[in-house]
């Protein structure tokens, strides 16, 4: 493939493993000479991003900016690999648009709601039952799963290491 610049679109609930993967990915496209890079909520909700919130809008608007930044990294050569919960098809359609085909691999970080909810590793989950977060993605508001996925991991059951080597097998085929 001459390996340029492709995207590598998860999506899932918050709690799904989305961080988790796209973070272990990337260091094995390190470790083996490949040029990538992670966004994800830390690097642009909080710059970026920092004048949006959670309403629909704000999350349409997320995702545009996220998937012109994803095209820039691919047209500069990079492996870029996205963790948000982007829950609406027809964002991830469009963040699809803007890339030539076969350079956006969307992966379903596929974890039950439940599963996600014991995790609760922020405690989101629990205030979010308790009425305090209004729209909280698959509690009171929509998660949309893609239909179509490239690559779908089923994170509910298996260790992260096993994930991981899953996702990695996935990938051999777009490297
Ligand atoms: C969903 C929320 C919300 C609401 C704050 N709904 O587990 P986290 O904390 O780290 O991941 C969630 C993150 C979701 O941001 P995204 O940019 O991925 O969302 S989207 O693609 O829908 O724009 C969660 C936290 O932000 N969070 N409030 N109401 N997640």
């Amino acid at each position: 493939n001459g390996h340029p610049g492709f995207v590598l679109w998860f999506t899932g609930l918050s709690g799904s493993g989305k961080s988790t993967l796209a973070n272990a990915v990337d260091r094995y496209f390190h470790e083996h000479g490949y040029q990538s890079y992670v966004l994800d909520g830390d690097n642009v909700r909080h710059g970026l991003n920092q004048d949006l919130g959670f309403s629909p809008e704000d999350r349409e608007e997320n995702i545009r900016r996220i998937g012109e930044v994803a095209h820039l990294f691919v047209k500069a050569g990079t492996i870029v690999s996205t963790a948000f919960i982007s829950p609406y098809e027809s964002d991830r359609a469009k963040a699809r648009a803007l890339l030539p085909e076969g350079r956006f691999i969307e992966v379903f970080v596929d974890c039950p709601l439940e599963t996600c909810e014991e995790r609760d590793p922020k405690g989101l989950y629990k205030k979010a039952r308790a009425g305090e977060i209004p729209s909280f993605t698959g509690i009171n508001a929509p998660y949309e799963p893609p239909r179509q996925p490239e690559v779908t991991l089923k994170t509910g059951e298996g260790t992260g290491e096993e994930n991981v080597k899953e996702l990695v097998d996935k990938l051999t085929p777009f490297l």
